[in-house]
């Protein structure tokens, strides 16, 4: 009998890790007592046999992708056409997982001297379970950065840690008018016998001390919809989700903007739940739901109140195929930028694929509009960045190579003002 080779050894262990992950996720699901515990050791084989070199330390692969074909070749971008500024990117950088100022030209101008796998390392099983998911960058250098489900970090221009907490944060980070910091966190379990007769995990959003990294204010989503009249938009998620809403990003309306928005009010806060395709506004007073779109986007990230009373999000249409009805080019047919006007009128879309330029990220992924008119979006899953004009010209592009043929998640890409093109300077590696 001839003997196995390394490959065929690789190829049955990986394919007996997943036939006992698949199993015990099945059995987990169905026996209640068993439940955890199986649910667990499934979910813990499937990921060995699914990402066995993130685990073994060898390579992040959770955070690669191949490159896509239309990106692999050389191309041009008239960046004096661009909105003026530096842009604050973050993702996977080589093996670091980081943040770096990114010059029009595409060059480096700073990197925080953090690598933000090695962060925050209680109850990780390897070094590279870890994300970055949402960033802010003040004045003074200092970056505000969400390590996905962990916390939140305030980190100096030159790597110092001014504070960091154990919220649990994730995704989106905003900066309300008084200046406090908004995320949503969690999911936490929760019991609530009128919803459910078993616990379940949902995500609450918190407000915090921009000083200090403390909490100011936690805030019940599911006590909300409850109080809203609404526990309907949670029980019909399914009971087995352990995460009914997966919120994606919470918004303050802020006075500037309040003016377009007569039916909200400055403070108001809006939330994007990747769960059941919905963005909503709560009443920052009375902590009930003002207004919610349902279905009008798919696996969406990212919404943003704009001066022209629109709420723009990246409608990430993630899994939907392309159509002939829908016209769109690239894998599954593509995302894009949607425009919905509170108070009236049907969504728009405001930027989508098209064949000078292939946009698509299935999860994850950030939008930007610009005051020049461009939106900058973040394209994660591509491992990029770029900023398009409303004609639909790319005129900036950032590629987040990783090796030859593949890219790195690009998680944010934020501009910023000229003058941020001085932060670390006075840094000692510098
Ligand atoms: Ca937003």
């Amino acid at each position: 009998m001839q003997k196995p080779d390394d490959f065929s050894r690789t190829l049955a262990a990986i394919c007996g890790a997943l036939l006992i992950g698949a199993a015990g996720i099945f059995i987990g699901a169905l026996f209640g007592p068993v439940r955890t515990p199986l649910r667990n050791a499934g979910e813990a084989a499937m990921l060995m046999a699914s990402n066995w070199r993130a685990v073994s330390g060898l390579k992040p692969t959770e955070h690669i992708e191949r490159l896509r074909p239309d990106l692999s070749a050389p191309r041009s971008a008239d960046i004096t056409k661009a909105q003026p500024g530096v842009t604050l990117a973050t993702g996977l950088f080589g093996d670091r997982l980081g943040a770096r100022v990114i010059g029009a030209d595409g060059v480096v101008l700073h990197e925080w001297p953090v690598d933000f796998f090695d962060v925050m390392p209680e109850g990780k099983l390897y070094r590279y379970e870890a994300l970055v998911h949402g960033a802010h960058l003040y004045e003074n250098g200092d970056l505000l950065i969400n390590i996905d489900k962990k916390g939140m970090m305030r980190v100096s221009a030159c790597g110092d840690v001014v504070w960091q907490n154990t919220s649990q944060t994730h995704h989106s980070i905003d900066i309300d008018d008084d200046g406090f910091i908004w995320a949503p966190r969690g999911p936490v379990r929760k019991t609530a016998p009128n919803l459910f007769s078993h616990p379940f995990y949902i995500d609450e959003i918190v407000r915090i001390d921009p000083a200090t990294g403390a909490e100011t204010q936690v805030i019940d989503l599911a006590q909300v919809f409850i109080d809203s009249g609404a526990p309907a938009r949670l029980t019909s998620l399914s009971k087995f989700f352990p995460d009914i809403l997966h919120v994606n990003d919470v918004e303050i309306l802020g006075a500037d903007d309040a003016s377009a928005f007569p039916m909200f009010a400055p403070g108001d806060i809006m939330i994007s739940s990747w769960q059941n395709g919905s963005i909503t506004v709560i009443d920052r007073r009375t902590l009930t739901i003002k207004w919610s779109v349902l279905g009008a986007t798919q696996f969406q990230h990212d919404p943003d109140f704009n001066s022209d009373g629109t709420v723009t999000a990246l409608d990430n249409r993630g899994y939907a195929p392309p159509s002939a009805e829908n016209g769109w080019i690239g894998e599954r047919g593509g995302s894009r930028i949607v425009a919905m006007r509170p108070g009236g009128g049907a969504p728009e879309t405001l930027y989508q694929t098209d064949d000078r330029n292939k946009f698509y990220t299935p999860r994850r992924g950030k939008h930007q509009r610009l005051d020049n008119g461009d939106v900058l979006i973040t394209e994660t899953d591509a491992g990029r960045a770029f900023e398009v004009t409303p004609s639909g010209e790319v005129v900036w592009e950032y590629l987040n190579r990783y090796g030859a043929d593949e890219v790195g998640w690009l998680m944010t890409a934020d501009r910023y003002p000229p003058a941020y093109a001085h932060i670390g300077e006075n840094c000692p590696a510098n």
